[in-house]
């Protein structure tokens, strides 16, 4: 394992967890992966640096013929409506991926199928002959979650294949008392078949040094990875009896494909080459994947660290060409109203649904100020509206707000000139830039969350100033103070404008245009002011407004518990 170098990289690959093709995108996964993804690509761009942001849907797997068959459709309607949804759900958010592709493609199952060829070329897989629970009447072999039955250990009827409730033990899903079939009730019963295994107990030694010389992981990657490592790995199944999926590329082994989570990380790289050949450069993608001037950046949600941090790395180190993930920024579960989000249950905010209502810088704000970056955090419609009312629109709208309409007011919709700078206003330059500095440094380290708060404090600062300057009263007494007042704080609102853009990109791109400034583009984290005495500004609107109770409630009572 050679070490992972911090020098700054000459590009960035970030992905954000596929969505799996079968359900509609809700808040949860926003948080745990789409919105800080996001945030990161534009704030990378936005201090100058390439990036790449791939993500697309994970159409492949059992899960998705199982939820086809249960809503009477077929399996390519169910990932088309998915998909729909998602690239809806996505676009109406402001969340902007180069490419959002799909893995059931040709395409797809040619890289996928390449890296199994490898791996067996390698001895890296090893067929195995298993028995599993094969279901007559559904005519499919179960996975173990779909099997319940009465617990070999503990006897606890109503088990689930794969983990004993009650006693908290692994099971052997073909040894369960009294199995049943959990789609149809039926009786399952116990069938040879063969299947091909990762030696993830091969790369054990190279995956410890790797999770070793990532310190930057965040603490749930490394306690996680560790405790697996400290168990020691064994080798996996990565095939399955299904006829949606990968094909396996080998002769005579019709009916089996490769198991969804051998395919899915696969689609980042698909989905690379694909957004590499749409630019009409196909071969840009190796720059990002294999050349070692590049750091991929993976975002997920902590569900997925196991395949991100364990597998994935197993998977990349035995093809051999690939670059290893330089960071995998992985997020707690968000909560809705204290339980957790349930897609069967439809517990959850849809993000489509909440797209219908608001706008989506709002959200864009409360997800990143909750953002469940060291424990999982707490979704409430009161919560949201109390913080888009008192911090969105108070603390950072109305001081935007101020200060352009003084200076529509009293000073022609100019930038007034600011003669001579009292020492609260030079404090307050100098701010700038340590606002500038530290959000940067906290965006640099993934720390969202913190970045927000700092970027508030800079808003409250700038309340702050105004308070004490009272630019409405030296307006009357002392009009050169007056004007310097209001020309600090419009700089306030300028910095302000681009530290926000990240986050709130839809506000960020209007306050441009109401500060008569280009919009933003690569680079201009850095850039110095632009607002010379006497440049026009345009015309003040709101930019974030209150929501009142009643549009609230409705939302609120929707989720019920
Ligand atoms: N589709 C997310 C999930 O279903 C999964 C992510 C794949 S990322 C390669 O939990
Ligand atoms: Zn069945």
């Amino acid at each position: 394992m050679t070490e992972p170098s911090h020098s700054d990289p000459a590009r960035y690959l970030v992905t954000a967890a596929l969505p799996y093709g079968n359900g509609p995108i809700h808040i949860g996964h926003i948080a745990g992966a789409y919105l800080p993804a996001d945030i990161c690509v534009r704030y990378l761009r936005l201090s100058g640096r390439d990036a790449a942001f791939i993500c697309g849907s994970d159409e492949n797997g059992v899960a998705i013929t199982i939820k086809a068959k249960q809503q009477g459709i077929s399996n390519q309607e169910l990932i088309d409506n998915s998909y729909g949804d998602a690239v809806k759900a996505f676009d109406g958010l402001g969340i902007k991926f180069d490419i959002y592709g799909r893995t059931r493609t040709e395409k797809h199952n040619q890289v996928a199928q390449e890296f199994f060829l490898r791996h067996h070329e390698q001895g890296y897989v090893q067929k195995r002959s298993t028995e599993q629970l094969y279901c007559p009447a559904c005519d499919m072999f179960l996975p173990d979650r779909y099997v319940e039955g009465t617990c070999h250990h503990c006897q606890t009827p109503g088990a689930k294949g794969d983990q004993c409730e009650s006693c908290g033990k692994m099971i052997d899903a073909t040894k369960l008392v009294e199995p049943r079939c959990a789609l149809c009730g039926g009786t399952p019963e116990v069938k040879g078949t063969d299947h091909w295994f990762l030696r993830l107990d091969s790369f054990e030694k190279d995956i410890q040094a790797y999770i070793n010389a990532h310190p930057h992981f965040r603490d749930n990657v490394k306690r996680f990875s560790n405790n697996l490592l400290k168990q020691g790995l064994i080798a996996r199944s990565i095939t399955r009896d299904l006829d949606w999926g990968v094909p396996l590329p080998l002769e005579g082994v019709a009916g089996k494909v490769l198991y969804v989570w051998f395919d899915a990380p696969i689609g980042y790289i698909t989905f690379t080459q694909e957004w590499a050949a749409a630019k009409g450069k196909p071969a840009l993608w190796k720059q990002y994947w294999q050349e070692p001037d590049s750091r991929i950046l993976h975002f997920i949600g902590k569900d997925n660290i196991v395949f991100h941090a364990i597998i994935w790395p197993a998977i990349l180190m035995g093809h051999g060409d690939y670059q290893l993930p330089y960071d995998i920024v992985a997020n707690e579960f968000l909560n809705i109203k204290g339980a957790k989000a349930s897609t069967s249950r439809n517990y959850a905010v849809w993000v489509n649904d909440y797209l219908e209502h608001f706008s989506p810088d709002p959200l864009r704000y409360y997800l990143s100020a909750i953002a469940p970056e060291g424990s999982d955090s707490n979704f409430t419609w009161e919560d949201f509206q109390l913080r888009n009312n008192s911090e969105l629109a108070d603390t950072l709208g109305n001081f935007i707000q101020r200060n352009l309409v003084f200076a529509q007011k009293y000073f022609e919709g100019t930038v007034p000139e600011a003669r001579e700078l009292s020492t609260r206003a030079k404090a307050m330059l100098a701010e700038i830039t340590t606002a500038r500095v530290e959000i940067a440094a906290l965006l640099d380290a993934h720390k969202y969350k913190a970045a927000l708060e700092r970027l508030m404090r800079f808003a409250q600062g700038g309340n702050q100033f105004l308070e004490n300057e009272k630019p409405w009263t030296t307006r009357k007494t002392d009009l050169d103070r007056c004007a310097m007042a209001v020309h600090i704080g419009l700089r306030v609102v300028e910095a302000l404008g681009v530290f926000m853009s990240p986050f709130l990109p839809f506000a960020a791109d209007k306050l441009r245009l109401m500060l008569n400034l280009p919009a933003l583009a690569a680079g201009d984290w850095h850039q110095e002011s632009l607002l010379v005495a006497g440049h026009a500004i345009g015309n003040p609107e709101i930019l974030f407004r209150k929501f009142e109770d009643d549009e609230i409630q409705p939302h609120a009572e929707q989720l019920g518990l």
